[in-house]
């Protein structure tokens, strides 16, 4: 008997959503995004941590994208996200490891909640996304910015890091095709390729800031052919 689609518990503009979502497609794997309710996330109400991205492949559920990403190796191992060398393994899961903590946060974030046209456009996601009362629909846009303030504060005050981040992405993969210096894409393509598709693909402000730049512009076309494009939550 055929499996049924996983299930992907998502914001719309979760990078780490994304990601995962990058990896089914890259392999294949059929899959049902579930948008998660921002406040109540009753969707996830079996979860303790409450966080998404969340997949239930046939009744197993996996919380965290990288944990999800080696249970989707481990399960579906065809085409494969990580090399067979221990070391170029080691090196990759290092580099998955900076997107999600270095690289998010200085492209990401900044560039989501820091600028007000992207803010809006991400809080606009849950109202097209998730089931809303009258009420919430009404209130959450107006008091979404309050209850972040300080999260917004710092994604503006951070946004002159932004440079930074995409020059340091050129520097480590100006020595191959793919990030590691690996000849196939990885986990680690595929992490960074999630986020900066979705700014690019949706016309996000900021897009040009990664159009204007040939390395990635050229790496880029490298990972799309084997994945998703940046609409794919959210089309
Ligand atoms: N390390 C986790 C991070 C997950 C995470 O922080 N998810 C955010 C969305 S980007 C979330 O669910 N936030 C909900 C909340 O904080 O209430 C992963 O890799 O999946």
């Amino acid at each position: 008997m055929s499996r049924p689609p996983i299930r992907l518990y998502a914001f719309a503009f979760s990078p780490y959503a994304q990601k995962v979502a990058a990896l089914l497609d890259f392999k294949g794997i059929a899959y049902e995004p579930v948008f998660v309710h921002p406040t109540r996330k009753t969707e996830i109400a079996f979860s303790r941590r409450k966080l998404v991205p969340i997949i239930d492949d046939a009744g197993e559920f996996v919380e965290a994208s990288t944990e999800i990403a080696l249970y989707l190796e481990a399960s579906y191992p065809d085409p494969p996200t990580l090399p067979d060398d221990r070391a170029a393994r080691a090196e990759v899961l290092r580099l998955e490891r900076w997107a999600d903590a270095v690289f998010y946060g200085r492209f990401w974030v900044p560039l989501f909640w820091g600028v007000p046209a992207n803010r809006e456009r991400a809080m606009k996601s849950f109202l097209d996304t998730t089931a809303m009362t009258p009420f919430e629909r009404f209130f959450l846009p107006r008091v979404g910015g309050i209850i972040m303030r300080d999260m917004i504060a710092q994604a503006q005050a951070d946004l002159f890091r932004l440079p930074a981040a995409l020059d340091d992405l050129e520097t480590r993969l100006a020595s191959g095709p793919f990030l590691g210096e690996q000849a196939q894409a990885s986990i680690a393509d595929l992490a960074v390729f999630a986020a900066l598709s979705v700014v690019t693909d949706m016309n996000f402000e900021g897009a040009e800031r990664v159009r204007e730049r040939r390395a990635l512009l050229d790496w880029m076309e490298r990972v799309r052919p084997l994945t998703s494009s940046g609409t794919r939550l959210y089309g």
